[in-house]
C-alpha cells in the first residue's frame, strides 16, 4: 500500500555535474595532492587531504605498499532461524585497507567493517554476547537502534578483557545501524564499529531474486597505520577523505555485483554516516519499491509513482528494489556527486556489459548474484570488462594505484557525459 513517497532534491544542474566531474577527473589523472589550499578536499587516491582549520593531521599519502583491500561480500544473508538468536560479538582492533594505498587501524565488530550484517523478524529475541578481548586498548560498547532498553544498561562500555549481555525484542520492522556509543562516540563510529541489522515483518518480505547489503560511511583518514583522524571528522562541516559502500572506497567499481537482466534487486541500504546525508540512487534504473523507515512506495501503486534516489540521513536505512532492462552497468551512487569520486562508486553489472565500459586495465573479481549462498565461489576470476580478457597476474601496487585511478575517471567522466 503506498502511503507515501519522497523525493530528493538534486543539487545543481547537468552542466555544473559536468564541470564537477571533468574537474575531479582532471586533478586525479594530474595527480595533484590535495591540501589546504583545496577547501573541496581529496578525491583522493593518492593522497588523503586534512581540513582546513581544523588543526587536524598532516596531509596523508597513499602508500603503494599498503596491503590490498579485502573485497567485502554485498550479498545479504538469509534470515536466521528461529526466534531466539544467541550471537556472540566480539570487538577487534586492527589494521584494515580501506582504500588503495591507505591502511588504518580499524575498531570493529566481529572483526568486520562494516559488522556482521544480522537478519532477524519482528517477535524475534535477539540476545548478543558482547566481548572486548584483554588486548585492546580501549572500552567499546554497542547500541542497536532495532532495540528498545534503557541506554545507561545495555548500552554502557566495558573495557578491555570484560563482558556484556545485551537482549532485546525486535518489535519493529526496519533497516536499523547499530553501532558503539562509546565517548566519543563520533571517534568510535568513524573508525569502524558500525553495523546493520534487517528485521523483516512477523511474517517474512516477499521473495526477489537476489538481495544486498549495503552500507554507506565516512572515512577521516589519519596517519597510515593509525586510528582515523578525529579532528578532521569533528570539523563543522566535515569533508571526509573517503566516502564508501561497505567500508572500502571503490570496491564495487573494481569489482562490479553481477545479476542477470530483468530479475528483482532488493538492496538493503544503511547510511551510517557519521556525518554526511546520502542520497543513494542507482543510475539507469527505477525504483519501483523503496521502504523508508517505515514508509512504503509500493510496486503497483496507484498512479505507478517511483523512486529515482532515496535521502538518508546518518543512521537512517530502507529497502529498495529495482530492475534492470538492459545488459550493461548501473553505477551505485550518492547522488551528491562530489562524493562519487571521493569513493562511493560502486557498479551492478546486468548481463554481458563487454564493450560498454571503460578503458579499464586493473585485475579484477566480480561478485555474482548467484553466487549469494557461497561467497567463496563468487571470487573466480570472471573476464574483463571490456576486451574480454582473460585475467591477468595482479600489477605491482604502483601500477594498480595508477590503473584503478584511470578507470574511476573514465567512468566518472562517462557518466557525467551521459547527463546522470
Ligand atoms: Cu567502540
Amino acid at each position: 500500500m503506498q502511503r507515501a513517497f519522497w523525493y530528493t532534491g538534486l543539487v545543481g544542474g547537468g552542466t555544473v555535474l559536468f564541470v564537477s566531474l571533468v574537474l575531479v577527473g582532471s586533478l586525479l589523472i594530474n595527480g595533484l595532492k590535495f591540501g589546504d589550499e583545496t577547501p573541496t578536499g581529496a578525491a583522493a587516491t593518492t593522497s588523503a587531504s586534512h581540513d582546513a582549520g581544523t588543526g587536524s593531521g598532516a596531509l596523508v599519502e597513499a602508500n603503494p605498499e599498503a596491503p590490498e583491500y579485502v573485497l567485502r561480500d554485498p550479498a545479504a544473508p538469509a534470515r536466521a532461524e528461529g526466534e531466539v538468536h544467541e550471537i556472540e560479538l566480539v570487538m577487534t582492533e586492527r589494521a584494515m585497507t580501506v582504500a588503495t594505498g591507505f591502511e588504518q587501524l580499524v575498531w570493529t565488530f566481529g572483526d568486520e567493517v562494516p559488522g556482521p550484517v544480522m537478519r532477524v523478524k519482528v517477535g524475534d529475541v535477539i540476545r548478543i554476547t558482547l566481548k572486548n578481548p584483554e588486548t585492546n586498548a580501549m572500552p567499546h560498547s554497542i547500541d542497536f537502534h532495532s532495540s528498545m532498553v534503557a541506554w545507561n544498561d545495555e548500552m554502557r562500555s566495558i573495557n578491555p578483557g570484560e563482558d556484556l549481555i545485551y537482549e532485546f525484542e525486535a518489535k519493529y520492522a526496519g533497516v536499523y545501524m547499530y553501532h558503539c556509543g562509546t565517548s566519543p562516540a563520533l571517534m568510535h563510529i568513524a573508525n569502524g564499529m558500525i553495523g546493520i541489522i534487517i528485521v523483516e515483518p512477523a511474517d517474512g518480505l516477499p521473495p526477489v531474486d537476489h538481495e544486498f547489503a549495503l552500507v554507506q560511511s565516512e572515512w577521516y583518514i589519519g596517519q597510515q597505520g593509525q586510528t582515523i583522524d578525529l579532528a578532521k571528522a569533528s570539523a563543522g562541516a566535515p569533508s571526509p577523505d573517503f566516502v564508501v559502500w561497505n567500508s572500502v572506497a571503490n570496491q564495487y567499481a573494481d569489482h562490479p555485483i553481477e545479476v542477470p537482466v530483468g530479475e528483482t534487486v532488493r538492496v538493503f541500504v544503511l547510511n551510517a554516516g557519521p556525518s554526511i546525508d546520502s542520497s543513494f540512487h542507482v543510475v539507469g534504473t527505477i525504483f519501483h519499491s523503496v521502504i523508508k523507515e517505515g514508509i512504503h512506495l509500493a510496486e503497483g501503486n496507484e498512479g505507478n509513482w517511483g523512486s529515482q534516489a532515496v535521502d538518508l540521513s546518518p543512521a537512517q536505512g530502507a529497502i529498495v528494489e529495482m530492475r534492470f532492462d538492459e545488459a550493461g552497468l548501473y553505477p551505485i551512487v550518492t547522488h551528491a556527486f562530489k562524493f562519487v569520486g571521493r569513493g562511493a562508486l560502486g557498479l551492478f553489472q546486468a548481463g554481458s556489459s563487454r564493450g560498454t565500459a571503460s578503458p579499464a586495465t586493473s585485475t579484477h573479481r566480480c561478485w555474482s548474484a548467484t553466487s549469494m549462498a557461497s561467497p567463496s565461489a563468487s571470487a573466480a576470476p570472471h573476464m574483463d570488462l571490456v576486451g574480454g580478457a582473460e585475467v591477468r597476474e595482479p600489477p605491482t601496487p604502483r601500477t594498480r594505484l595508477k590503473a584503478v585511478s584511470r578507470r574511476r575517471v573514465a567512468i566518472s567522466r562517462g557518466m557525467g557525459m551521459n547527463g546522470t
